[in-house]
């Protein structure tokens, strides 16, 4: 047996080692193109957000914490992961499962739509929501680089940056979008990937996990190690369970690491401005 089959909604995923996780992200992604080999669908597009679907669903509290599609055709992942992997045979057909994200059909979907670039105001309504109910849900917007170019997607920003919302945006950028994309955002995100900030911050990207303060929050690894099993975060000294802070002997490190990783960007985009 794959430990996909043994995936039947993300609690089960939840289980597993933070160590296993590629291997499902592998057989996620052969289990794709075997079956869009058969069916069709838009393979590439999920295929670009396997990682990053597994890493959601395994981090975050779900369907409690909300996570936001922008891009419909990208959630074959959470589709799988989210108890209708026997469903995707007959993706799209008559009777079988949607090719978008549907309310209807699953409590994990938490929007229903196609695309694009609705995500980030449909998760800010739900961010505010939240907090006006005094619910402790999180909300995650996942955005492509082809949807974030879009006026609705930067009012949205624009919003919730003066709404202080509980809301995580994720910008997913694969430098793809219908085709190949273009404009000033793409070559402005382009920089920023080869640019120092990046290069600087990506070797220490494994080992941030928790970021400060975050054992205060329900699906902190830290927080609930016995739900969360292969996190090593609280052994490794990292994101303290009790007071939610970096222990003062390995603080420094990553923080450190952002800061002058911050700091080399602020540089170079000086000397190439
Ligand atoms: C309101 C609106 N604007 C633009 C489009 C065209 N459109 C469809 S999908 C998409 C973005 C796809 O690119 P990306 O978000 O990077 O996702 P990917 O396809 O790479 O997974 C765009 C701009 C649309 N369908 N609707």
């Amino acid at each position: 047996m794959t430990l996909l089959q043994t995936i039947n909604s993300p609690v089960d995923l939840r289980r597993l080692q933070i160590d296993q996780l590629q291997d499902v992200a592998d057989e996620v992604r052969q289990y794709i193109l075997e079956t869009m080999a058969r069916v069709g669908g838009h393979t590439g597009a999920s295929l670009g957000a396997v990682e990053l679907a597994v890493a959601l669903h395994y981090a975050f509290d779900t369907p409690h914490d909300r996570l936001v599609w922008d891009v419909g055709h990208q959630t074959y992942v959470h589709k799988i992961l989210t108890g209708r992997r026997a469903g995707m045979p007959r993706l799209r057909m008559y009777g079988g499962i949607a090719g978008f994200p549907r309310r209807e059909e699953s409590e994990y979907d938490t929007f229903g739509t196609a695309h694009s670039s609705t995500s980030i105001s449909a998760a800010l309504g739900m961010a505010v929501a939240a907090r006006q109910l005094g619910d402790d849900r999180r909300v995650v917007a996942i955005i492509g680089d082809g949807a974030m170019t879009a006026g609705m997607a930067f009012e949205a920003l624009n919003n919730a940056g003066a709404m202080d919302a509980n809301l995580l945006v994720i910008l997913n950028d694969n430098d793809m979008s219908i085709s190949e994309n273009v404009g000033a955002l793409n070559n402005y995100l382009a920089r920023l990937m080869s640019g120092r900030f990046y290069a600087a911050a990506r070797p220490r990207s494994p080992t941030v996990r928790c970021a400060p303060g975050c054992a205060t929050s329900p699906g902190c690894p830290a927080r609930a190690p016995s739900q969360y099993p292969g996190s090593s975060d609280t052994a490794a000294g990292r994101c303290s369970p009790t007071t939610g802070r970096w222990p003062t002997s390995t603080a420094g490190a990553p923080n450190r690491n952002l800061a002058a990783a911050r700091r080399a960007a602020r540089s170079a985009s000086r000397t190439r401005t």
